[in-house]
C-alpha cells in the first residue's frame, strides 16, 4: 500500500464517495415529489402569441384529483389545449397533422384534456380528471400550430425529466426511456472503473519503479 500514498488513496475514496452520492438526492426528491405537501387542482395557463403556452411547463400537478383548467387565449387566434394520453412520450417534432390528430383523438389513450379557445381574450374553462404519476406532452390541435412549436409538458406528482428541455426539444425523442437516475448510476460506474484502473496502474507502476528510486 505504500505505493499508492495515503493521499491519493483518501483521494479516491473521496471520488468513490462522492460519485455515490449522486443517486441519492435524486431518489429522495423522486419520493418527496409523489406525495406533494399541498395540494392544489386548479392549473392556469394561457395561449400566447408565436404559437406558445405560458407556463409551457407544469410540474407537481395533483395526482388522482379533479383539475379545474382556466385556459385564457392571449394571442389572437384559436387554440386548443389538449393534454395527450401516451405517458412519458415526446411528440417527435416532426410528425404531420394527421398524426398529431390520431394521437389526440385516436382514444388509445385517450387524451387526458382538451379546452379551446377562439381569440383574444377568450378564457374557457373546464375540468379533468388527473392520473396517477406521471409526466405528458399537450399540444394545440389547431393544424399547423404543432409544427410551429405549440406544444408543453405536464407532470403529475412529479417534477418533469431534467433532460426534458422544451421548446428546443434536445435531450430526448420519442420515449423516455434512460431515466436520469439512470444516467447519474451509469456514470457512477464508469467513474469508479477510470479510478480503479488508475489506482491499479499506479501500483503497477510503483512496483517497477521502486528498485529503482528512492522514496
Ligand atoms: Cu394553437
Amino acid at each position: 500500500m505504500r505505493s499508492i500514498g495515503p493521499t491519493s488513496f483518501a483521494l479516491a475514496v473521496i471520488i468513490v464517495g462522492g460519485v455515490f452520492a449522486i443517486p441519492t438526492p435524486a431518489a429522495s426528491a423522486l419520493s418527496a415529489a409523489s406525495t406533494p405537501a399541498t395540494s392544489v387542482g386548479w392549473i392556469n395557463i394561457s395561449a400566447v402569441g408565436d404559437y406558445g403556452y405560458s407556463p409551457a411547463n407544469l410540474q407537481q400537478v395533483p395526482t388522482n384529483s379533479t383539475i379545474t383548467v382556466t385556459f385564457t387565449d392571449k394571442s389572437q387566434m384559436a387554440h386548443s389545449f389538449t393534454i395527450l394520453g401516451r405517458e412519458g412520450w415526446v411528440v417527435p417534432s416532426n410528425d404531420t397533422q394527421s398524426q398529431i390528430d390520431q394521437l389526440a383523438w385516436g382514444h388509445s389513450p385517450p387524451a387526458l384534456e382538451n379546452a379551446n379557445v377562439t381569440g383574444t381574450g377568450d378564457t374557457n374553462v373546464t375540468t379533468f380528471q388527473s392520473p396517477g404519476p406521471g409526466w405528458y406532452e399537450f399540444v394545440c390541435t389547431v393544424a399547423g400550430h404543432f409544427q410551429l412549436g405549440m406544444y408543453g409538458f405536464i407532470a403529475f406528482g412529479m417534477n418533469l425529466p431534467s433532460n426534458l428541455t422544451p421548446p428546443s426539444r434536445t435531450g430526448i425523442g420519442g420515449n423516455l426511456n434512460f431515466s436520469p437516475l439512470d444516467a447519474a448510476i451509469l456514470a457512477g460506474v464508469l467513474v469508479v472503473a477510470v479510478v480503479l484502473g488508475v489506482v491499479l496502474w499506479r501500483r503497477r507502476r510503483a512496483r517497477f519503479e521502486a528498485p529503482r528510486r528512492s522514496r
